[in-house]
């Protein structure tokens, strides 16, 4: 087992704790597929039977390369909600090293080279290195993931996405045990983005996980949406998604992935660090300080008469995430 002992995300429950049937049966899953060979294998067969019977399936657009995944077993990780039109996924975006507007990056990212792409490992861990795309690929089986991804500017949207669990890649490189955090860091190329030119934010774009969050079953290494590889706009050739927090902490087309013992400064969090927290934990009951999270437009539900709806405690993900942040000050850790 190569996540040591003081990994902090097997949060033990007080005694006297009633643990929800949900999060428990989700727990028992997670500990199997920590202690399973690839990510995603070893779950149980009622999961991967229930998700493929009632998940609503999205059309392939046919214009990039075929990348399919299998429906994944993960619990949690197929949302019975339908799945957002593509043509509004790939064109209405927040890229910002593609311009701050949300239909630049479908205008812009054109000039985004995705190959050849590697992904540079360092920092606390036993077996660092670059990893090539091609690499990358091999490493688990695809799966596909339908998942939520609420922005913290009050929209969402359901995207199916392509990819393998992050804890596949991790356990490969073997964290050190002083390692508690793990960072991304994407690219930051002037010729290729213009968006740089700007100083909205401190390039590169970073963003960072603690170690158990980006051990969660959930957290997604994407290479792919709607049964083909990223457009470009989406965060081509490789990005992380997290569906229980806020957009911004999915970061797209990343080249490095650092572990280390401090938590990391990340990107919004410099621009702004009272407004965007290090954890960014989709939360209703949380308000930005400049609008209320309570609500959420949905991105082609937007007719004069579309009501808003409720944001879910976690992006709706509390059963398979809620332990994660047991006893912990939601305010205060936002
Ligand atoms: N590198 C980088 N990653 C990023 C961003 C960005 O500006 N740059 N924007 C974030 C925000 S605010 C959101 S909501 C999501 C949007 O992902 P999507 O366009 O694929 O829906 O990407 C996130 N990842
Ligand atoms: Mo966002």
């Amino acid at each position: 087992m190569l996540i040591r002992s003081r990994d902090p995300g097997f949060v033990h429950p007080h005694p006297g704790d009633v643990t929800p049937r949900a999060v428990y049966e989700d727990r028992r899953a997670w500990l199997r597929l920590m202690a399973g060979g690839a990510a995603g294998a070893a779950l149980p067969g009622w999961a991967a039977r229930d998700a493929r019977a009632q998940a609503p399936a999205a059309a392939r657009p046919g214009k990039l390369a075929p990348l399919p995944g299998a429906r994944s077993a993960v619990p949690g990780a197929v949302t019975m909600e339908k799945p957002t039109d593509h043509k509004d996924a790939s064109s209405y975006n927040n890229f910002y090293e593609f311009g701050t507007d949300k239909s630049a990056p479908a205008r812009q990212a054109h000039t985004l080279r995705t190959a050849p792409w590697s992904v540079e490992v360092e920092g606390l861990v036993g077996k660092p290195g670059r990893w090539a795309l091609e690499d990358l690929l091999k490493l688990a089986p695809m799966e596909e993931r339908l998942y939520r991804l609420r922005c913290v500017e009050g929209w969402s949207m359901v995207i199916p996405w392509v990819g393998y669990s992050l804890v596949g890649l991790i356990r490969r490189v073997e964290p050190l045990g002083s390692a508690r955090y793990v960072e991304f860091v994407t690219l930051a190329d002037p010729k290729q983005m213009p968006g740089l030119r700007s100083g909205v934010l401190d390039w590169p774009y970073t963003e960072a996980l603690r170690l158990d969050e980006a051990l969660h079953p959930l957290t997604l290494l994407a290479f792919g949406m709607y049964g083909e590889v990223l457009p470009n706009q989406n965060g081509a050739p490789v990005r992380i998604v997290v569906p229980w927090k806020y957009g911004f902490k999915s970061a797209k087309s990343i080249v490095k992935i650092r572990f280390t013992e401090k938590e990391p400064r990340t990107a919004w969090n410099k621009a702004a660090r009272h407004e965007y927290g290090f954890y960014s934990n989709v939360n209703p009951e949380v308000d930005h300080p400049r609008w209320s999270q309570a609500t959420e437009r949905r991105i082609g539900e937007d007719g004069l008469f579309a009501k808003k709806r409720k944001t879910l405690m976690f992006n709706g993900y509390e059963a398979q995430v809620g332990q994660l942040y047991a006893g912990m000050d939601l305010k205060k850790f936002y």
